[in-house]
């Protein structure tokens, strides 16, 4: 298996359920490196575009709203991006199937996810399908600069834009 870059969001539920530890935890017997990381708001906008490949979906609206934390009261999501051999198909199988209660009940979704009265599919975890996905997703979430490997080619942009800075 090559070395590739697999994005993991650790979603609102994870959070306000307090389990990032045991998800860091369970991601780690992977031996996967760990390039990225950072708490993120998300905005309806990323939402949309990172779960584009569901827009005709009847619960796109539900998942969306998911994602931005609407269902949990915490507005936003740990996203993290993990680097070596096979990185998507390691995680996703200690993710398990995106049906929570398909999923094998030792897996991240499996004990730690459920399906709400909603319909959602709450499962603790987001993992890119393979490289491809991977790379169109955590272009998506990092900047360049926000990972410590250099994963895909870049170019050098002069910005203008403002920003805080500490007092
Ligand atoms: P994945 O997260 O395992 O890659 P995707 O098909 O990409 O699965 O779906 C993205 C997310 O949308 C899932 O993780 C889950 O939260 C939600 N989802 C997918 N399919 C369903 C469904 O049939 N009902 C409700 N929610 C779903
Ligand atoms: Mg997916």
């Amino acid at each position: 298996m090559e070395n590739e870059a697999t994005l993991i969001l650790i979603k609102p539920d994870g959070l306000k359920k307090s389990l990032t530890g045991n998800i860091l935890t369970r991601l780690s017997e992977t031996k996967l490196e760990i390039v990225a990381s950072k708490m993120v708001r998300v905005s309806r906008e990323l939402a949309a575009v990172h779960y584009q490949h569901l827009a005709d979906k009847p619960f796109f609206e539900d998942v969306l709203k998911y994602l931005m934390g609407e269902f949990h009261d915490r507005r936003k999501v740990m996203a993290l991006v993990y680097w070596g051999e096979g990185a998507s198909v390691k995680c996703r199988s200690l993710a398990g199937s995106t049906n929570p209660e398909e999923a094998d009940p030792v897996s991240i979704r499996g004990s730690y996810g459920r399906i709400t009265t909603r319909g959602v599919y709450e499962n603790v975890i987001h993992v890119s399908a393979h490289a491809q996905d991977a790379e169109r997703e955590i272009k998506l979430w990092f900047d360049p600069d926000e990972i410590i490997v250099n994963l895909f080619p870049t170019r050098t942009v002069v910005e203008t834009k403002e920003k805080r800075a500490w007092l």
